[in-house]
């Protein structure tokens, strides 16, 4: 515990330092989202950390998450520098989605609008017409849609769906999918309803189409964080990264949360309701970086002008 303190007073100084400020997702270790918050910086999903990062006036972005929420900073910041705790945290919906297979698949398509998921290499974004999040996913292809627009979207084939379900919109999907949301087992979830009744059901919707069926609320990490405290319930059975319970039992004090079941008897996978690589976030690499100014992320600047332009259409959609 000392040691963990002492971590944090030594991130805290080298921040104010350094004129740097700490931006983490909410699936991180909940030691850094409280050092965030404890240190003016922020909390939040993708969307939000790339507002944040935008609008903040440190010249240094410390982004403790995965590779594509640092190089979306990067894009939407060229002259401030941008830090990550390791530049090994990927994500398995960017490695599913190679550049050159995608820009194959879109041009022999040219009639669709490319929209792509934030979790996407600098080089897809640069090649797509829209960036969304989870969080404003339904409204933009709802838009898009009302104008006539046939789509492909890319990478992750849960949320994809689940999108063309809710709107009915002309949708080609690319068949990513999250490990960990892809985990969630249905047959496991409704037993564990039928043991707690009086429990909500909370799903993001990267989760296969049978998990999303149970929910009492589906949406993104800071709609479910919204539902946790709007809904009446006592209790949640929550089914995306358990980082989230950080920001639901602080918000939420009197109610409980359980985690939504994975792969078949709780045996072991590596996983499980918690991303390996935003798991590579601690407060020893934090710290570290910062001091040696190390694993700064670099975006092509060939591609920042291409990249920039969907990202900058998905925050101005939202504000
Ligand atoms: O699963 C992810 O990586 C999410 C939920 C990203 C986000 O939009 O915050
Ligand atoms: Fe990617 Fe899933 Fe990890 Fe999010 S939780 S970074 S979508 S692998």
């Amino acid at each position: 515990a000392e040691e963990i303190a002492q971590y944090k007073r030594d991130i805290a100084a080298e921040l104010k330092k350094q004129n740097a400020v700490l931006v983490a997702h909410y699936y991180t270790d909940p030691l850094i989202q409280a050092l965030a918050e404890e240190t003016g910086g922020c909390v939040s999903d993708s969307l939000e950390m790339a507002r944040f990062g935008n609008q903040h006036s440190a010249q240094t972005v410390l982004v403790a998450g995965v590779k594509f929420m640092g190089e979306t900073a990067k894009i939407l910041n060229p002259e401030k520098r941008v830090l990550m705790p390791t530049l090994d945290a990927t994500c398995s919906l960017d490695l599913g989605c190679p550049v050159d297979e995608f820009s194959a698949f879109c041009d022999a398509r040219p009639d669709r609008t490319v929209v792509v998921y934030a979790n996407t290499s600098a080089a897809v974004k640069a090649r797509a017409d829209w960036v969304v999040t989870s969080s404003c996913a339904l409204e933009i292809v709802e838009s898009l849609m009302d104008k006539g627009e046939k789509i492909i979207w890319a990478p992750d084939q849960h949320l994809g769906r689940y999108i063309q379900r809710e709107t009915g919109a002309d949708m080609l999907l690319w068949q990513g999918s999250c490990i960990v949301h892809e985990e969630f087992k249905a047959k496991q979830l409704a037993d564990l309803k039928a043991i707690y009744p009086d429990a909500a059901v909370l799903v993001h919707p990267e989760s296969p189409e049978s998990v999303i069926e149970l929910a009492d609320a589906v949406g993104s990490t800071s709609q479910l964080i919204k539902a946790a405290q709007t809904l009446p319930n006592p209790q949640f059975i929550v089914a995306t990264d358990r980082g989230i319970f950080y920001k639901m039992q602080q918000l939420c004090p009197g109610k409980s949360f359980i985690e939504a079941p994975t792969a078949g008897n709780g045996a072991a996978c590596r996983s499980c309701a918690h991303c390996p690589w935003m798991a590579m976030n601690t407060l020893e690499r934090t710290l570290n970086c910062l001091r040696e100014g190390s694993n700064e992320i670099h975006v092509d600047p060939a591609l920042v002008p291409e990249a920039v332009r969907p990202l900058k259409r998905m925050l101005d959609f939202t504000q």
